[in-house]
């Protein structure tokens, strides 16, 4: 035969470097569900089923361009259980003359690929990953004798690169970033959107009863399940992003909702990452709705940000430090994960319910990942490598390179201010504020010490009096340091007390 072409869970796009590189009528392109990469954290099992069925489309997919794809299903007997393993099976099956791949997501993938040039007996091609807009050498460039790697100046360049939102050099409305005009609290509205609903198909109900059996010990519910699972319902559930949620994301981005887990959001991540949806595209999709005047300047530049900037700007951090940024543990925090971050059984009802949903649709928005389960992580002193393997088994869009620096970095300082310009630590007054969730709690977010008091206010202070030292330097953190020694001695004792004991019950 001619090549094999192995491509991975994550890399379901047919102008993938790999599958590009390749010939339909001579070479052949290997898939497979692999028990290793479903258990190495033990994932969410909306996010099994959601990879296995989008893989299984993406063969037939490709089969209708005319290409032929030994799709190696987890209950097969051919079935090896790991890449290296049905690699090597398949390279001995076909005795092809090379094998074609294109880089991994993951460090950890990316050493395996590294490793079979060594070790298997046909040459090997690594190509690069041309679904992003940001390379890691060009990354590396970019951070190469920078003090700070403000996500701020990046996401400029990549505004100037791709041309988007830009009126000749300069940025569409004169600005390049329209914050100021976000972050308003949602209220109740019985017009809110939903997102789009895929039915399932033969297919995918096959994969959730083998899920629903072969990894039922795994957190999560496994339905109702209506992930889009090929191109054109992922393009359909982003079209009516765009005509239904997407006027008001900016205004409504970091709001917080009882009963409301998406709101105004794209729900696209777990697409995106896996290769459904294409970013540039998208974007390209978001500033045309913008011109045609449908969606508000303020809206397209934030969704936009977010793509070109944060989700770029992330890889790039992850390519930068690994290996090791995993380990990072700038405050030196050892506690266990608390036991409710998998039950959602906990009285703090910001908690309970990012729990909850994460548990039923395997997502939380960014907030509450940052500011709810995040920000108490980190005021709770919990080890960030325990918090980022929950977060990497927990949402359907999660894979290390994006969820890494997001968790290590963003939520939990834990690489020191590479990334995050301060730590995302706040008390009970900021949930309170972008949601509703206080109103229906048993904590009282207004008092800050005692039984009856926010938790996340005793811990917010007690966070800022054991790590002064580390952040008192930080301009943005010596406000909230300075607050903390005006307090009287005797409130200074409380604020140690109540969050000591409300640790102990952890
Ligand atoms: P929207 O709010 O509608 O945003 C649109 C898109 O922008 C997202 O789909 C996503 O592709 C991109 N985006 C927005 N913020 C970020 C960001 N900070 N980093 C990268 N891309 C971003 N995102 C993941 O895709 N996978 C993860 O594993 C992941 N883990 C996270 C862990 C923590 C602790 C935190 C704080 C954030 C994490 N994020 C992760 C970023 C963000 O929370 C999700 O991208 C977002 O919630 C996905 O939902 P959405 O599609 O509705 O996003
Ligand atoms: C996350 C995941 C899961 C759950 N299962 C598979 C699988 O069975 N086969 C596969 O090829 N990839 C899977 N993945 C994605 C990988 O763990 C990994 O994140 C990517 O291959 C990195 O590029
Ligand atoms: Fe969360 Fe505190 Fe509000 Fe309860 S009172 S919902 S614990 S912020």
């Amino acid at each position: 035969m001619g090549n094999l072409i192995f491509v991975l869970g994550d890399q379901l796009t047919p102008t993938l470097s790999s599958i590009a590189a390749g010939d339909p009528a001579r070479d052949r392109i290997l898939m497979a569900e692999l028990h290793d990469e479903a258990t190495y954290v033990r994932h969410h099992k909306k996010k099994i089923a959601f990879l296995f069925s989008a893989m299984r489309h993406f063969a037939e997919e490709l089969r209708g361009l005319g290409w032929t794809v030994e799709y190696v299903k987890l209950d097969a007997p051919d079935n090896q259980g790991s890449f290296s393993r049905q690699l090597a099976y398949a390279v001995t099956k076909h005795n092809p003359e090379r094998v074609i791949v294109t880089e991994a997501g993951e460090w950890r993938i990316m050493q395996m690929l590294r490793s079979w040039q060594a070790e298997f007996p046909v040459p090997l091609d690594i190509l690069p990953d041309g679904r992003f807009l940001c390379q890691p050498d060009a990354f590396a460039n970019w951070a190469a004798g920078r003090k700070q790697l403000r996500m701020e100046y990046f996401y400029r360049d990549m505004r100037r690169q791709t041309g988007l939102l830009m009126d000749s050099s300069q940025p569409e409305g004169g600005q390049w970033n329209f914050d100021a005009e976000n972050r308003k609290p949602a209220g109740l509205d019985l017009f809110m959107p939903r997102p789009n609903r895929s039915p399932t198909d033969a297919i995918t109900d096959e994969v959730l009863a083998l899920v629903g059996e072969r990894f039922e010990g795994h957190f999560g519910n496994l339905e109702p399940f209506w992930f889009a699972v090929t191109r054109s319902d992922a393009e359909a559930a982003f079209a009516k992003f765009v005509e239904q949620s997407l006027p008001h994301f900016g205004d409504y981005q970091d709001a917080m909702l009882t009963g409301e887990p998406f709101l105004y959001h794209a729900v696209i991540s777990q697409y995106l990452n896996c290769g459904l949806l294409d970013p540039l595209h998208i974007c390209q999709q978001v500033e045309a709705a913008y011109r045609a005047g449908s969606v508000p300047l303020n809206a397209a530049e934030g969704f936009i940000r977010q793509i070109i900037g944060w989700r770029e700007y992330v890889r790039g951090i992850y390519w930068l430090k690994m290996p090791g940024y995993d380990r990072s543990n700038f405050f030196g925090h050892t506690r266990p994960l608390p036991d409710f971050y998998w039950t959602g059984e906990t009285s703090m009802a910001c908690v309970r319910a990012a729990v909850t949903q994460t548990r039923e649709h395997a997502y939380a928005h960014h907030i509450q990942r940052l500011m709810v389960t995040g920000n108490f992580a980190m005021l709770a002193g919990v080890d960030p490598y325990q918090l980022h393997e929950w977060y990497l088994s927990v949402y359907t869009d999660a894979y290390e390179w994006v969820e890494l620096p997001n968790t290590v970095g963003m939520s939990q300082f834990a690489d020191g201010g590479l990334l995050a310009s301060k730590p995302y630590a706040a008390s009970g007054a900021y949930i309170n504020r972008m949601s509703n969730y206080c109103g229906s709690c048993q904590y009282d977010v207004k008092q800050r010490t005692g039984p009856d008091a926010c938790p996340f206010n005793a811990l917010y202070w007690n966070f800022i009096a054991r790590h002064r030292d580390k952040i008192a330097g930080n301009p943005r953190m010596a406000q909230m340091v300075r607050t903390y020694d005006k307090f009287a001695a005797d409130e200074q004792q409380r604020i140690a007390d109540s969050a000591n004991v409300f640790l102990q019950t952890l």
